[in-house]
């Protein structure tokens, strides 16, 4: 619409300027003209027709008065003489016709161009002028944290955190800013996948606390106005789970939980079938009592519900009910893809063409078989849209109740399919953002537009730069694009999920093997570094004293910390000559990240942010640059170099009504703010990522 206001201005000024340049460039004589014809005063056409025509018309009406006026009144000739240089033409002559046409033609021309200005202007207020917008809900407003429960805070001194810590850290979560958690689980449970696998999903796990301090954070989170989000992991149970040392008991008719799990019988003294675990190895474990076999699509110590059970569903509905009555203000759904498998247990899934196997793996991969019998079933997106539908039921009582699924798949289709089906599910697309060599500026830019082009209306994008089960964005992307990937995480369309510790940029741990707690990295001793999970789950980093802050000193944590805690961590003591002496800690240094994170989620309320559209402004092998428009808001630039190298381009553009100039909001290394920069020749170091903006608001 801007466009359009300033095309209608431009031509009225180019119809107004070329009209007056073919009358030659005589302004004075056409208003004159108008005022006259306005006035109803009689007017000649040489007031509006070059000279050279004006003199031939004069000379023609002198030859013409000659022949033809020569019997003109006395009173024509006293007016005449009034009014010399102003003869009326004759009524009969084609000038006089021609000057009708042409006075007439340059009042048309005139109200036209007045025309086109006032559209021109009414557009430019209109543009401008803000329309209402949707009230968002929380989950689209808020910045949501992820904490791992076991590595936030320790508050007995056993070395592994818990609730009572988390509690302890609520302060810390306000003055991030971020407005809803999202608690990796913390239901009773035996812990081989870390609270993964549940053996009590209505109770809270000794390690973690009791129910009565699941409550008071509750509380204490609600009294400042934030969320809670917990996991909910459907897809199985753990093997001390007493539906499952039920149903493993016997196939008696008379067993109430006969059917909870999926068995199946063996075939030629082996499996039912093909099928391998997400962890590796087969997905089928033998038991006696039943001389069957269960699946798990996991660890043996996790075997999958049978969906197509009804009083399966009927309880995995009655435990979402109760943590909703208790006031839970959303889930997050494990591993959803993998809820329902194919009712006949005898097909094999199909070899992946694609897979090339690595002759250190010493179990069979996951990677080396599609999976079109136990992933993505049509009776798997049924289930889905029936939790909705609960979860919304109690949204009506008056707050909404969000739900976010945990998908990996490469399909987008398959993608899309579950974010309709949630409130969103998750786009992991960022866990592939790279940095230095490898055109991760162009690449980040595929990575932004394939989530957000594939969206239908309605949908909600939502942003993920690291979880539990990924390796820290400060080490894939290294420490020195950790910022970057921060402003790119909390400027982009949508809801940004933070794992907790990205915000100060804490890197993977080394973990021995010695030290590996993570059962999917032990069942692979040779290759348990690529496999473990440990390295992004070591203990938050609170204080340069010993175990940070975490856990009582002396006590060993469950995971070591990284060894960069002294330097690195929320409260820490910058060692150079000035701050040895006036030490300081990141939360007071006006430039660290942490303060950079809270000033990202600061400006993240501007209206720009949480309802602008986004452009992708320039992405070349190094630099990603996208803006934030919002109609009568303030226009963002987000340019970003995510390359080894410095780089100088233009952002100016004078058809987008970009200026030559901008001023800074916030840099990467916050060193620059209030400062105007020149669009024309902005230079980016390796890492450095601008924010600009220009325009203002209008309401
Ligand atoms: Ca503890
Ligand atoms: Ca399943």
């Amino acid at each position: 619409m801007p466009r359009l206001a300033a095309c209608s201005a431009v031509f009225a000024l180019v119809v107004l300027v070329g009209y007056l340049y073919v009358t030659e460039k005589q302004p004075v004589s056409v208003m004159s003209a108008i005022m006259r014809a306005m006035e109803g005063d009689d007017w000649e056409i040489e007031d509006l027709l070059p000279k050279e025509i004006g003199r031939q018309s004069q000379s023609q009406r002198e030859e013409d008065s000659d022949d033809s006026y020569h019997s003109s009144s006395d009173d024509d000739d006293e007016d005449a003489l009034l009014r010399p240089s102003r003869k009326k033409l004759p009524s009969s002559s084609l000038w006089q016709k021609y000057s009708r046409v042409l006075n007439r033609a340059s009042l048309c021309l005139c109200a036209a161009v007045l025309a086109c200005l006032a559209l021109g202007s009414a557009a430019v207020i209109y543009s401008y002028r803000s329309q209402p917008r949707p009230e968002l809900h929380w989950w689209q407003r808020a910045v949501i944290y992820q904490i791992y429960p076991r590595s936030f805070q320790d508050s007995n001194g056993d070395g592994i955190g818990d609730l009572r810590g988390i509690e302890r850290r609520v302060d810390y979560l306000e003055y991030l800013g971020v407005e809803a958690v999202w608690l990796s689980p913390i239901f009773k449970s035996p812990m081989k996948d870390f609270g993964y696998d549940v053996s009590d999903f209505t109770d809270i796990d000794p390690i973690f606390g009791t129910m009565a301090d699941f409550d008071s954070l509750l509380k204490a989170l609600h009294a400042r106005d934030m969320k809670l989000i917990l996991d909910f992991v459907p897809n199985h149970t753990s093997d001390q789970h007493h539906w499952f040392v039920w149903s493993s008991g016997s196939r008696d008719e008379s067993n109430p939980y006969r059917d909870y799990y999926v068995w199946a019988d063996g075939r030629d003294g082996g499996p039912p079938n093909n099928w391998v675990s997400v962890f590796g190895g087969p997905a089928w474990t033998y038991v006696a009592s039943r001389d069957q076999w269960y699946l798990h699509q996991f660890l043996p110590e996790q075997p999958d519900l049978n969906f197509r059970c009804p009083d399966v569903r009927r309880h995995m509905e009655n435990v979402l009910r109760f943590w909703l009555e208790k006031g839970v203000d959303g889930f997050r759904l494990d591993a959803v893809k993998h809820l329902v498998e194919t009712a006949d247990l005898s097909w094999h899934e199909p070899p992946n063409p694609g897979y090339v196997s690595d002759p250190e793996e010493t179990l069979e991969q996951y990677g080396s078989l599609l999976h079109p019998c136990t992933t993505n079933l049509e009776e798997t997106h049924a289930v889905i849209r029936e939790w909705k539908a609960l979860l919304d039921q109690y949204s009506k009582k008056g707050s909404y109740r969000f739900m976010i699924t945990e998908v990996y798949d490469d399909d987008m289709r398959v993608l899309m399919t579950y974010n309709r089906e949630a409130d969103m599910t998750f786009n992991f697309n960022l866990l592939g953002l790279g940095s230095g060599a490898h055109a991760p500026g162009n690449h980040t830019r595929r990575l932004v537009e394939s989530w957000m082009s594939n969206m239908t209306d309605g949908q909600w994008p939502n942003w993920v730069i690291g979880n539990h089960d990924n390796h820290r964005v400060a080490t894939r992307v290294g420490p020195q694009y950790a910022r970057a990937a921060n402003m790119l995480l909390l400027l982009l369309p949508g809801t940004p999920f933070c794992y907790y510790g990205d915000e100060i940029g804490m890197e993977d741990a080394r973990v021995s093997y010695n030290d590996t707690k993570d059962t999917f990295a032990l069942n692979n001793p040779e290759t348990y570094e690529t496999k473990s999970r440990d390295p992004e789950r070591t203990p938050m980093q609170w204080n340069r004293t010993e175990n940070s802050g975490f856990t009582d000193a002396g006590v060993r944590p469950w995971l070591p910390l990284h060894d960069n805690y002294h330097r690195l961590n929320v409260q820490v003591y910058c060692l150079t000559f000035i701050n040895v002496l006036f030490p300081q800690t990141q939360r007071a240094h006006p430039r660290s990240i942490l303060h950079l994170f809270r000033a990202l989620v600061e400006l993240r309320k501007e209206p720009t942010f949480l309802y602008g559209t986004i452009r992708y402004f320039l992405s070349t092998p190094n630099i990603f640059a996208f803006s934030r428009t919002l109609r009568g808001r303030p226009t963002y630039l987000v340019a970003m170099n995510l390359g080894g190298k410095s780089e100088t381009h233009s952002y100016y553009s004078w058809w987008d009504g970009w200026p030559r100039e901008a001023a800074v909001v916030l840099t990467s290394d916050m060193d620059r703010e209030g400062e105007m920069l020149d669009l024309k020749a902005l230079t980016l170091r390796p890492g450095e990522c601008v924010v600009v903006k220009w325009g203002r608001a209008w309401n």
